[in-house]
């Protein structure tokens, strides 16, 4: 380990999983996956919001209200520390639209997926904090239209920063997966992106993912568990 300078860590639904945040695809726990309750092209599309922006609006305006009663678990609170104390590169990349990697403390987080508690102005592209609901079609802040809609990256839209996420992985010696089925692309790639500048690759998910076979290292088990040991290891071993 005392090779590690620069760390990429993708996060998933997964790592929200133990703060009671439904994962999209049903954990080996059986709960409810948010993909059974809508069809993805009805409420994670710029078509379905087209279609049915009520439907879509109303679909996200459940989850932003949700987790705003969440609370962060020790997946997250570990990763927090770990940046805090991590000299080196550190960039935690998550796919989550919850703040429960912020609301932990961490710092060097990048959604590439968007967030929740965002609204972004399709008026006049302005992106605002925003935790109420967008069902009654509130104003936009900087604008003043009707016009604002989730700042979150729907299927076939372009996820943000991939630039900063490339050139992370470009730098990376250690790239670690954390809940994420590997259901997804770009992000599911990012794997591949790091074996093929020489970085240790290591999974730590409640089950083998669909890219599973691209890690070095798989550790099966829930991430309350598995990523405070793992960060443990991580600041045990620096140089
Ligand atoms: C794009 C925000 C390009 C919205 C999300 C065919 C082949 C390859 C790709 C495609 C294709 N057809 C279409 C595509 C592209 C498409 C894609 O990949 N589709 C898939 C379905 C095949 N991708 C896109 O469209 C992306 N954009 O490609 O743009 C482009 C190029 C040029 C110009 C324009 C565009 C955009 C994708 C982003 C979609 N938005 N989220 C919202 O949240 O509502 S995706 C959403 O699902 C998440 O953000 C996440 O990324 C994704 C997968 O979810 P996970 O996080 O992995 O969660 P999941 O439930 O699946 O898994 C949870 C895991 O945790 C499980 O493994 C489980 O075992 C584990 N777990 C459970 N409990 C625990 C646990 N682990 C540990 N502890 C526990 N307690
Ligand atoms: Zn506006």
């Amino acid at each position: 380990m005392a090779r590690i300078r620069n760390i990429v860590i993708l996060t998933g639904a997964g790592v929200s999983a133990e703060s009671g945040i439904d994962t999209f695809r049903a954990g080996s726990d059986g709960g409810p996956s948010l993909w059974e309750q809508h069809r993805v092209e009805d409420v994670a599309t710029p078509e379905g919001f087209a279609r049915d922006p009520d439907l879509v609006l109303g679909f996200y305006d459940m989850r932003r209200a949700a987790i705003q009663t969440k609370q962060p678990n020790p997946a997250h609170h570990a990763l927090a520390r770990l940046d805090a104390q991590w000299e080196g590169g550190l960039l935690i990349v998550t796919q989550n639209v919850d703040d429960l990697h912020e609301r932990a403390g961490a710092r060097r987080v990048l959604h590439m997926h968007g967030e929740h508690l965002k609204a972004w102005c399709t008026a006049c592209d302005t992106r605002s904090r925003w935790t109420a609901p967008l069902i009654d079609r509130p104003r936009c802040p900087g604008c003043g239209a009707a016009a604002l809609r989730p700042d979150v990256v729907w299927f076939g839209e372009m996820p943000y920063e991939m630039d900063t996420i490339y050139a992370a992985l470009r730098d990376a010696d250690l790239f670690v997966s954390v809940g994420t089925s590997g259901a997804v692309y770009p992000a599911a790639g990012f794997v591949r992106d790091a074996r093929e500048v020489g970085a240790w690759t290591l999974e730590l998910n409640l089950e083998r993912s669909q890219g599973s076979h691209w890690f070095q290292e798989t550790r099966l088990g829930r991430a309350s568990e598995l990523v405070p040991a793992w960060v443990d290891e991580v600041l045990a071993a620096r140089a």
